[in-house]
C-alpha cells in the first residue's frame, strides 16, 4: 500500500519537483507538469515507456496527449493524496524524458 507523504516530507519533495517544473493542482493534493516532445513519436514512445512503469508500480498516471504535448497529473487515489509512489512516478518521468523534462 502507498504511503501518504507526511508533511515535511511534502515540503522537501515538492522544492525539487517545483524546480523541475512540477506544480501544485488547485484544490488537490496532487502535482502537475506539461511535457513537449520534438513531435508526437517522441511524446508517445516516452507513454509506452511511462506506462509500463506504471504497470510495474501498480500506479497511473492521469494523463492527455495532444500531438507532442503530455499533460499529467500525479495523485494516489488510494490515499487520496500524495504518496512515495508519485514521488518514484515523478522521478521516472523526468529522467526519461530527456530536454522535454526541463
Ligand atoms: N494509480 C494511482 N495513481 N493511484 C492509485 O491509488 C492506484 C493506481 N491504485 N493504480 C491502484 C492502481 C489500485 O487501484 C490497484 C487495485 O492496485
Amino acid at each position: 500500500m502507498a504511503e501518504k507523504l507526511n508533511a515535511s516530507s511534502k515540503r522537501g519533495f515538492m522544492a525539487k519537483a517545483k524546480a523541475k517544473g512540477w506544480k501544485k493542482v488547485r484544490g488537490r493534493d496532487a502535482i502537475s507538469k506539461r511535457y513537449v516532445f520534438a513531435d508526437f513519436n517522441a511524446a508517445f514512445a516516452w507513454m509506452a515507456r511511462v506506462a509500463m512503469k506504471a504497470e510495474q508500480l501498480d500506479h497511473h498516471p492521469e494523463w492527455a496527449n495532444v500531438y507532442k504535448t503530455v499533460d499529467v497529473v500525479l495523485s494516489t487515489h488510494d490515499v487520496d493524496g500524495l504518496s512515495d509512489l508519485d514521488v518514484a512516478m515523478a522521478q521516472f518521468m523526468d529522467k526519461t524524458a530527456g530536454a522535454a523534462g526541463r
